[in-house]
């Protein structure tokens, strides 16, 4: 199965498992999941807009992570895209910081319909503790998982390849497939989208 991501739209937004919605489609199969996960700040909800080639289907917000909602969209009635609440933002309050743990832990925990994570990075930062533990839960989880390096129009070529080995051995993790976006420069959508449909086949779909 192939996708296109002609036709999206949003499905609901939740802040607790009670309200995750749970999509069929017509033969009654649960459509697999795909989470974007990272840091706040880092390009998750632009991401997802260009990927949809929507302007603003996906909120991008001027102070982000002030609340810890989960966004849910439909893809062509094949797919879920999950906009996971990003973390590390300083201004955020501790309280709310405190509760981003236990919700993504369960979250990748318990979601069965789970398939696939976009982990977003920055290519121009390094990897912090918050980054390493969220890559510790999806390796122990057993998830399947894209890196991508977000905002690549910032830094050289060199720059580019310089940064994906520190930042991949950083990681200390072996075999990260990885991928290179791009929102203003309109660089990376058709190679992710290849990733995600060879993933998500090797998910026995
Ligand atoms: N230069 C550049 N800026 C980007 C890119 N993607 C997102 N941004 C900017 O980064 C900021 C945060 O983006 P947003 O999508 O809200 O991040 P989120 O908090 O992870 O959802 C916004 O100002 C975006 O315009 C990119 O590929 N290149
Ligand atoms: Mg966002």
């Amino acid at each position: 199965m192939t996708y296109s991501f002609k036709n999206t739209h949003f499905i609901t937004t939740a802040v607790n498992q009670q309200k995750y919605p749970l999509v069929k489609n017509a033969a009654g199969h649960i459509l697999p999941e795909i989470a974007v996960a990272g840091r706040s700040n880092v390009g998750k909800s632009s991401l997802l807009n260009h990927l949809f080639q929507a302007k603003n289907l996906v909120k991008t917000s001027s102070t982000p992570g002030k609340t810890q909602a989960l966004n849910f969209f439909n893809v062509d009635n094949k797919l879920v895209f999950v906009d996971l609440p990003g973390y590390g933002f300083a201004q955020v309050p501790i309280e709310v910081r405190k509760k981003w743990g236990p919700l993504i832990d369960h979250y990748l925990r318990e979601r069965e319909s789970l398939k696939l994570i976009l982990f977003l990075f920055d290519i121009r930062r390094l990897p912090n503790e918050d980054d390493k533990l969220f890559l510790e839960w999806v390796i122990k989880n057993q998830k399947s998982m894209i890196l991508v390096f977000t905002k690549i129009d910032k830094v050289t070529t060199n720059q580019k390849v310089a940064q994906t080995r520190a930042i991949l051995s950083a990681f200390e993790a072996e075999n990260i497939h990885y991928a290179y976006y791009s929102v203003p420069k309109n660089l990376g959508r058709k190679e992710l989208i290849a990733m995600m449909n060879d993933a998500l086949a090797e998910e026995h779909m």
